[in-house]
């Protein structure tokens, strides 16, 4: 018999493959044992359970799409259940393992040499080195094209002036890497803690992703080696090729986050009575709950297809760009109407619709706001750049 409380009503379990079930199961066994009880006061404390990276890298979380250096390989759905799972549980906790993953090990991968390879993924899939990506400045993020933080030759070195903005994970990291414009075009550079001339300051009072850390990075004359840039990512395609690997898996988080809303909401109105029943019983909140299920169920089915698609090696990025879009705003909108039925009680703590609704405000705005992934999708469509 169909679990109801499960959002699966078009039994998309049965596309998903034994091993993508395995995977999917574990993460779950993991963010219901060791994040849920916690995240509420990592939340309120605006910490990240950094005690739980070990674990985390034990389950294969850090570039598990990666081949070699000690990564698992698996495939993208794989990846996607990952990230729904762990921002089921928080966009903090998800957004930890797609910077270290997507952002992070993923560029070193794909445009670094085998000495950067060596010397960073092995220890990074361990979650003994955390990366940070640095895109966005103070001036802008949309537009990183005009990005003003430059590299400049000096010999055999580059020197690095700037400073980097809203950065996850910024002053955990011991390797942040660098977007800078160069005399070449944007290049891709491998700062590393603790160099000369790089300091990174933490973002104090958010009242989103409160279980993440978000820092500026400054760069005042960083002298670096030219073996410390990434050799294969050349213009603006290097940074925003990373992005469509975070943004994909945000298209599968987002759902997560979701999920979690509905949940809680269901059981809370089978347990709620008023006006001397239930409050399933009432039509309007059925419709609210049917409402929910249908847009969590077009969000996984999209992701799903995008999956496929990237397994497949045909996956556009403009097709990451209306997934994104569509699904972040799925589960903005479903956090705040599960925030609403849960009444009072839905504006504490205790409640997990309004730490997702709080959340969801960054994933909407991080990786690409929604205009640009709706200019992105429109540019598409007419061949037309409005940006
Ligand atoms: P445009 O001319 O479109 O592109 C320049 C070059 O890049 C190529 N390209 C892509 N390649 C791979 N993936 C993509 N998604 C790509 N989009 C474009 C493109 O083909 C071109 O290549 P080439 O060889 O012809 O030079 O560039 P544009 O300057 O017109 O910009 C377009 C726009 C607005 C879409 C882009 O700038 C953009 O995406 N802006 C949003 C910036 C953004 O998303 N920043 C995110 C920062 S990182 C972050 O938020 C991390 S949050 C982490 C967390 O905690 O989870
Ligand atoms: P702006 O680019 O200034 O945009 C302001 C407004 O203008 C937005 O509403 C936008 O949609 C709108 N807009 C932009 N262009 C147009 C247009 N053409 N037409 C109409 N409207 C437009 N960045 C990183 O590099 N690395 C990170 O790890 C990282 N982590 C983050 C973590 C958090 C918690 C947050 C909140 C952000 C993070 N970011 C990170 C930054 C994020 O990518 C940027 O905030 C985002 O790209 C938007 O840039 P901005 O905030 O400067 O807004």
């Amino acid at each position: 018999m169909r679990d109801s409380k499960k959002p699966d009503l078009f039994d998309i379990e049965s596309q998903f493959t034994e091993d993508e079930r395995q995977v999917r199961d574990a993460v779950a066994r993991f963010v219901d044992d060791r994040i849920l009880p916690i995240i509420g006061e990592c939340f309120e404390n605006e910490s990240f359970p950094m005690d739980l990276v070990p674990e985390m890298a034990e389950l294969g979380l850090f570039g598990p799409t990666l081949t070699d250096y000690g990564c698992a390989g698996l495939n993208n759905v794989c990846y996607g259940l990952i990230m729904q799972e762990l921002e089921r549980g928080d966009s903090g906790v998800r957004s930890f393992a797609s910077v270290q993953s997507g952002l992070c090990m993923y560029p070193i991968h794909a445009y670094g040499t085998d000495e950067q390879k060596q010397r960073w993924l092995p220890d990074m899939a361990k979650g003994k080195k955390i990366g940070c990506f640095g895109l966005t400045e103070p001036d802008g993020g949309s537009d990183p094209g005009t990005m003003k933080t430059i590299a400049k030759k000096d010999g055999g070195d580059w020197i690095i002036n700037g400073a980097k903005m809203w950065i996850t994970n910024g002053s955990i990291s011991d390797v942040a890497i660098v977007w800078a414009e160069t005399d070449e075009g944007v290049r891709g550079f491998l700062v590393e803690k603790g160099m000369t001339g790089y300091s990174t300051r933490d973002i104090p009072h958010k009242f989103s992703l409160r279980a993440s850390i978000t820092s500026e990075l400054f760069f005042d004359n960083v002298r670096l080696p030219d073996a410390n840039r990434l050799p294969g990512a050349k213009g603006l395609g290097g940074p925003l090729g990373c992005l469509t690997q975070a943004r994909y898996g945000i298209a599968w988080g987002a759902i997560g986050a979701a999920m979690a809303c509905y949940q809680e909401a269901l059981e809370f109105c089978h347990e709620r009575v008023l006006f001397g029943e239930p409050l399933v019983n009432k039509q309007h909140i059925q419709i609210r709950l049917a409402d929910m299920l249908r847009r969590i169920t077009t969000g996984q089915l999209l992701a799903l297809q995008l999956g496929r698609l990237k397994d497949a090696g045909t996956m556009h990025h403009s097709q990451v760009s209306l997934a994104k879009w569509n699904n972040v705003r799925v589960g903005m909108d479903i956090a705040r109407e599960a925030r609403d039925i849960l009444g009072a009680g839905g504006i504490s703590i205790e409640c997990s619709p309004i730490r997702h609704m709080l959340n969801l405000e960054s994933v909407i705005t991080y990786e690409g706001t929604e205009t640009i992934h709706q200019l992105i999708v429109g540019r598409e469509l007419t061949g037309v750049a409005a940006f």
